[in-house]
């Protein structure tokens, strides 16, 4: 139960009427006569005395009390207006317009953009690594009660929000006022070592986590891209080694967490207390709540599918836990979602679940209007292009397994060869780009970078089947469609003449060679893949050397599909050992942290990936035909 203490209205009070006087000189927009909602911006006081900034856009016609709806974000608040001033909610709210009959509000969290307190990413919750007395949930919890208090409404609070503002969600779930009736974590960031923003099971991120820290800690006020000296981030990357010796000579003590990666590599108890999935062992109360999730997330392939399951074991009834996905990237649910890359959908995925998903599902929560309802999950079909419901997720244990076979072929029945591998040379010298050259950072104001970035787990591997260093199984031309739903994993039989390796798996759709646009001839979609760093295959915490070339057994998590193999398509499997430069390189020799890993520590070795009787290579999911 948390108390909490008024400081504001004492000691901060005069500095509360300052800052109150020098907003009015700096109203975020002129009302306008037309307008058919009234804006209010408030600066909200938390247990501790820090006042956190926060618009409140109320409807000007009500009929009834009406629930609130809160996005708390570290990206600036006032962006809930669009960036445009206009004289209708619906406008200035853009996709986000959920109707006329909800307040919705937006708040920088501490330390952003115009709220007071110190910025720290993912601020770590309450315990060893926080010894103060405030952390998220307490911040979402002084804002729910400041506004069911001070803005008239119905009693019910929802929140929401993408990726940050999305984990923020879960860190109001956590403790929940009582008011809060309702969250949506679209993309929400979960677990950033297992396979979020900062790590894929161990592998780091280092293109990605270089630029966004940068960005977002070198000022607190405004969004600092780093300046490239070289677009294509492939080649400037190669010349900065290993990411704590060169990346790190661009950072100072403003980027903490850039700070925070160097020095914990591993899977310790810092990133354990901030995966959102592991704060749901005992909820004091389950809060209804929306788990959003994009097949080809770029960013947070993880998240959503780990929290719903997480929670969903408490969800008795089935009633209070919901999962959705779609063919999206990143954020797309709230875009346009007919096509992504070079991929058509037939339909516009994202306004579809918007309105048939995300508006019933606030509606019943929020409102109480029950006159529609929605499936525990409702799950978008990428191949068949069609969306499903199931009473659970994933709708199926794993019940078949795909393997790899001599000679580069893949079937559905294990392997008879006594002894047989397939070899590659990985030479972190001359890694596998994990994109079509040139690989650009996303920059929000160059939409090309950003557009490259979104479709880049959806590009066509044609771009890198054929290099020595990328091995491929491919089955027969399928005679009946198979389905694949939920997780996929990958049981690898691997050796290598190094003493660390990393692995990247991945499960292709072949199309067949039939299409009169060419396009999608004979393209290659990757519907799930991962790496995998191998110094932790036997423990995440601690990472050991492999024994050079001995065959070891690494299980491999790979991402949730829903996706259909039509007749005529062929399964692929494609093997790599570099995704670069979004993933930092495997010296291969043994260090004790990659982050300082030396020049002379970087040397090509051989890998080899077995497909006999004894290692059955194979990837297990649970399949329909
Ligand atoms: N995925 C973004 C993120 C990066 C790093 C930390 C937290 C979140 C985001 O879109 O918010």
């Amino acid at each position: 139960m948390i108390t909490r203490r008024v400081y504001c209205l004492n000691i901060f009070f005069v500095i509360a009427v300052l800052a109150t006087l020098m907003q009015a000189q700096e109203s975020l927009r002129e009302a306008y006569p037309h307008d058919d909602f009234t804006i209010r911006e408030e600066r909200i006081c938390m247990r501790d005395g820090v006042e956190l900034y926060t618009l409140i856009l109320t409807p000007k016609e009500q009929s009834k009390p009406l629930p609130i709806l809160i996005e708390r974000t570290p990206y600036n608040a006032t962006r809930l207006l669009g960036g445009h001033p206009s004289a209708r909610l619906a406008v200035a709210v853009g996709t986000k317009f959920m109707g006329m009959d909800y307040i919705y509000v937006a708040q920088d969290i501490r330390g952003r953009f115009k709220s007071d307190g110190d910025y720290e990413t993912y601020r770590v919750p309450r315990g060893s690594f926080n010894p103060t007395e405030t952390d998220e949930t307490t911040d979402a919890w002084d804002t729910i009660d400041w506004l069911v208090n001070h803005v008239p409404n119905n009693g019910r609070v929802g929140i929401w929000g993408t990726s940050y503002p999305g984990w923020l969600s879960l860190a109001a779930m956590r403790d929940p006022h009582p008011a809060l009736a309702a969250a949506v974590p679209f993309n929400p960031v979960v677990d950033v070592w297992k396979a979020d923003d900062w790590f894929h099971w161990g592998a780091f991120r280092a293109d990605y986590a270089f630029a966004y820290i940068y960005d977002m800690e070198t000022r607190h006020d405004e969004s600092t891209p780093f300046p490239y000296p070289i677009q294509d981030t492939y080649a400037w990357m190669l010349t900065q080694g290993a990411a704590g010796l060169g990346l790190s000579e661009h950072m100072d003590d403003r980027h903490q967490m850039w700070q925070r990666i160097m020095s914990s590599p591993s899977y310790g108890p810092y990133w354990q207390d901030v995966a959102a999935d592991q704060w749901f062992e005992d909820p004091p109360r389950l809060v209804p709540a929306l788990h959003v999730h994009g097949y080809w997330d770029q960013e947070d392939i993880y998240g959503a599918p780990a929290v719903y399951t997480a929670i969903e074991t408490h969800d008795t009834n089935n009633n209070r836990n919901f999962f959705a996905a779609g063919p999206w990237y990143h954020g797309q649910h709230f875009k346009e979602g007919t096509t992504l890359g070079s991929l058509d959908f037939d339909q516009d995925t994202a306004k579809r679940f918007r309105q048939e998903v995300l508006e019933p599902f606030l509606r019943h929560f929020l409102h109480g209007d029950l006159s529609k309802t929605i499936a525990p999950v409702t799950v978008f079909e990428t191949g068949a292009n069609r969306w499903r419901e199931f009473d659970q997720w994933p709708p199926g244990e794993p019940n078949s397994s795909l393997y790899l076979q001599p000679e580069g072929g893949l079937g559905f029945s294990a392997p008879l060869a006594e002894s047989s591998a397939t070899s590659f040379v990985s030479d972190p010298a001359k890694p596998v780009p994990y994109a079509p050259r040139p690989t650009w950072t996303p920059d929000y104001g160059n939409p090309p970078t950003i557009a490259a970035w979104q479709r880049w787990l959806v590009e066509d591997q044609r771009f890198v089947d054929g290099r020595p260093d990328v091995v491929t199984w491919v089955s027969e031309p399928l005679e009946e469609a198979l389905t694949i739903r939920g997780p996929v994993t990958a049981e690898l039989f691997a050796s290598t003449t190094g003493q660390d390796a990393d692995w990247v798996v991945k499960l292709i759709d072949v199309y067949p060679d039939d299409d009169p646009e060419f396009v999608m001839s004979g393209f290659q979609l990757m519907v799930s893949g991962d790496i995998f760093r191998g110094r932790y295959r036997t423990d995440y915490e601690q990472p050991q050397p492999l024994q050079p070339s001995k065959v070891l057994r690494y299980e491999i998590p790979l991402p949730h599909v829903n996706h259909t193999f039509l007749p005529g398509h062929r399964l692929m499997v494609q093997i790599q050992s570099t995704w670069f430069p979004l993933y930092d390189r495997n010296p291969q020799t043994w260090v004790e942290s990659i982050m300082v890993a030396p020049p002379e520590a970087y040397q090509a070795q051989t890998h080899a990936v077995h497909h006999d009787r004894q290692y059955a290579t194979r990837l297990r999911f649970y399949g329909e035909q």
